[in-house]
C-alpha cells in the first residue's frame, strides 16, 4: 500500500562543541548544497528548510568533572529541542541536520515533548551512553544517551544549562544498529537495561535483512510509537563515509545503511530523523567528502520513498508502436 508522502521539516544545527573536532558544524550546509531539497523534492516530497539555529557562546565554560563545554552543549540542546517541537507541531516529519551527536538531546527532546512516547533507533559505531562520570573523553557526544533515559537518572549529575531537560526515553524503546567501538561503562549499561542491540556480530550473523526484520517486529511489540531516527554517519564504514571524527573499521555497507532507511520508512511511523557526525575536514581527500556528504543525503532520501527500483509515475504506460 503507497504512503502518503510526508511532508519534511529541516533544522539545520551547525553545532561542534559536544567533541573536540572542528569542522562537524559545516554538515547542514554541505547535506543543502548536495541538493537534499530539490531530490526530496523530485521524490515527490514536500520540504521546508527551517534554516540554521545560532546558538549561544560560553566563554568561560570550565569543564565540569570531566565533561567538556557542559554550558553550551545544554544551551544548544534547549535551542533545538523548541525548534524541533514546533516544527513537530506544524505537522512536519523533522530532519535534525548536525552537527555532533551531542544534538539527540535537544532533537529527541522536543519530538517527545510534541508527540509523547518514541521509539529510538540509534544507528552508530558508538553506543553514546556514557554517563559525565563514566566517559573516558569528556566529549558529551558520546553521552547523548544517558541524560535522554529514565532509567540512568540516578547515574547522572546535575549540571549547569541542564535543568530544562526532563528524561523521555524508556530503555525498551532503544534500539542500537552497527555497534563496534563501547566503551566498558557503556557496555555495562547496555546489559544492566537490557537493550536491544545489534552490534556489527548481529548483523553479520543475521544479515541486515533479518536484524530490520527483529527490529521492526521489536518496536511493534513496544507499541508502534513514533519513530525517532538517529543517524550518525560513522556508523556505515569509513571507505565510503570517511568525512566523520571518530571513524571506525568494519562498519555497515552503503547498502545495509539504506535498506535501515527503507525498513523504517515502510513501517508508516518514522516521525524524526537526525543525520549527525559529517565533517569535511577530516577525509584525506574531497573525494572522501563527496562521498560521505552524498551518503548522507541518499540515507536521508531513503527515508521519504527513495525506491532503488526507482520512483516511477503510477500512471505510467509504454508507448505503443
Ligand atoms: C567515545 C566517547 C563517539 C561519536 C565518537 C566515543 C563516542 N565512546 N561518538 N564519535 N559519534 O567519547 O564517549
Ligand atoms: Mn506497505
Ligand atoms: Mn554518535
Ligand atoms: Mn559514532
Amino acid at each position: 500500500h503507497p504512503q502518503r508522502a510526508p511532508t519534511v521539516g529541516i533544522i539545520g544545527a551547525p553545532f561542534s562543541k559536544g567533541q573536540p573536532r572542528g569542522g562537524v558544524e559545516k554538515g547542514p550546509d554541505l547535506i543543502r548544497t548536495a541538493g537534499l531539497l530539490q531530490k526530496l523534492q523530485e521524490q515527490g516530497c514536500e520540504a521546508k528548510d527551517y534554516g540554521n539555529l545560532t546558538f549561544d557562546e560560553f566563554p568561560d565554560d570550565e569543564p565540569v568533572g570531566q565533561v567538556k563545554n557542559v554550558r553550551a552543549v545544554g544551551s544548544a540542546n534547549q535551542r533545538l529541542s523548541e525548534a524541533v517541537k514546533a516544527v513537530k507541531k506544524d505537522g512536519h516529519t523533522t530532519v535534525m541536520l548536525g552537527g555532533d551527536h551531542s544534538l539527540a538531546i535537544g532533537s529527541i527532546h522536543g519530538h517527545s515533548a510534541a508527540v509523547g512516547q518514541l521509539s529510538v533507533v540509534w544507528v552508530d559505531a558508538h553506543a553514546d551512553i556514557n554517563t559525565p562520570l563514566t566517559t573516558t573523553t569528556g566529549n558529551m557526544h558520546g553521552q547523548p544517551v544517558s541524560f535522554l533515559l529514565h532509567e540512568l537518572q540516578s547515574k547522572v549529575p546535575a549540571l549547569p544549562n541542564f535543568s530544562w531537560l526532563k528524561p523521555c526515553l524508556s530503555a525498551r524503546d532503544l534500539v542500537y544498529i552497527g555497534l563496534r567501538d563501547v566503551d566498558p561503562g557503556e557496555h555495562y549499561f547496555l546489559k544492566f537495561l537490557g537493550v536491544k542491540v545489534f552490534s556489527m556480530t548481529e548483523v553479520d550473523r543475521l544479515g541486515i535483512g533479518k536484524v530490520m526484520e527483529e527490529t521492526c517486529d521489536y518496536l511493534c511489540t513496544r507499541g508502534n510509537n513514533p519513530i525517532h531516527l538517529s543517524y550518525d554517519v560513522d556508523a556505515i564504514d569509513p571507505t565510503v563515509t570517511p568525512a566523520t571524527g571518530t571513524p571506525v573499521v568494519g562498519g555497515l555497507t552503503y547498502r545495509d545503511g539504506i535498506y535501515i532507511t527503507e525498513q523504517i520508512r515502510h513501517t508508516g511511523l518514522l516521525s524524526a530523523v537526525d543525520m549527525v557526525e559529517v565533517n569535511p575536514l577530516r577525509a584525506q581527500t574531497e573525494e572522501g567528502v563527496r562521498s560521505t556528504v552524498s551518503t548522507a543525503v541518499d540515507l536521508l532520501l531513503g527515508c521519504f520513498g527513495r525506491l532503488r527500483e526507482g520512483n516511477h509515475p503510477q500512471d505510467y504506460v509504454p508507448p505503443e508502436p
